[in-house]
């Protein structure tokens, strides 16, 4: 089987971003809706707290087959026994991509930020299973993007799966679908609607998978 399936929705999900709700309930609501993936990307938890949070939200997971990825760290991912890890491109300077490998080994899934055309081109040429690409909408969670005139070139040459990932909500959504984005990633499209069910439901459909 394919470690990411073709049209997986991919939750980013981080406590701060809930409107106060419980992150544990809104992965919970994002699985009965459809999600596919989700990642634990928690910065300003510490490591006890990550472990605590990461083991609940495994359990969850594995009872619905969606699978947990960790952010930042592969050491705390093999730790939670998750499906796999996030990397971004500051966490490959501390942990590079092959020691990455050693620690999680081949069945896991390792993936990727890329933020340009030639860090895309760098990844698509290295050990990862996906990349994500962007942020490709405004944003609150950075402080630029980089927009979508490269999303059909980025398509065009990628080895891997692409998450499109950054600013993503149901105005924009089917710009990128019809360009041929086929696997989307988001936090606040999802974590700050307030049926996170239905929403979740509706980002499927948008991406022809319901
Ligand atoms: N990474 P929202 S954009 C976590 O471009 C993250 O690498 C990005 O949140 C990247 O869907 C982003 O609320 C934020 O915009 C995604």
């Amino acid at each position: 089987m394919e470690k990411i399936a073709r049209g997986s929705l991919y939750l980013v999900l981080t406590g701060a971003c809930t409107n106060g709700r419980d992150a544990l309930d809104v992965a919970q609501a994002a699985i009965a809706g459809g999600i596919n993936l989700i990642q634990m990307r928690e910065k300003d938890t510490d490591r006890n707290g990550l472990l605590g949070l990461g083991k609940r939200l495994g359990s969850i997971c594995k009872k619905s087959g969606v699978k947990l990825i960790i952010n930042d760290d592969p050491f705390l991912a093999g730790e939670l026994d998750a499906d796999g890890v996030h990397m971004g491109q500051e966490d490959v300077k501390i942990c590079n991509l092959e020691k990455a490998r050693r620690i999680l080994g081949k069945e896991r899934i390792i993936g990727i930020s890329t933020h340009s055309l030639a860090q895309f081109e760098e990844a698509n040429l290295s050990d990862v299973d996906y990349i994500a690409y962007g942020p490709v909408f405004k944003t609150k969670t950075k402080d630029y993007f980089i927009g979508i005139n490269h999303v059909e070139k980025v398509l065009a040459m990628s080895e891997k799966p692409v998450f499109f990932i950054g600013g993503i909500n149901l105005s924009n959504i089917d710009e990128l679908v019809s360009m041929g984005a086929e696997n989307i990633a988001l936090i606040r499209g999802i974590t700050e609607a307030e049926d996170v069910t239905a929403r979740t439901r509706e980002f499927k459909k948008r991406m022809g998978k319901i």
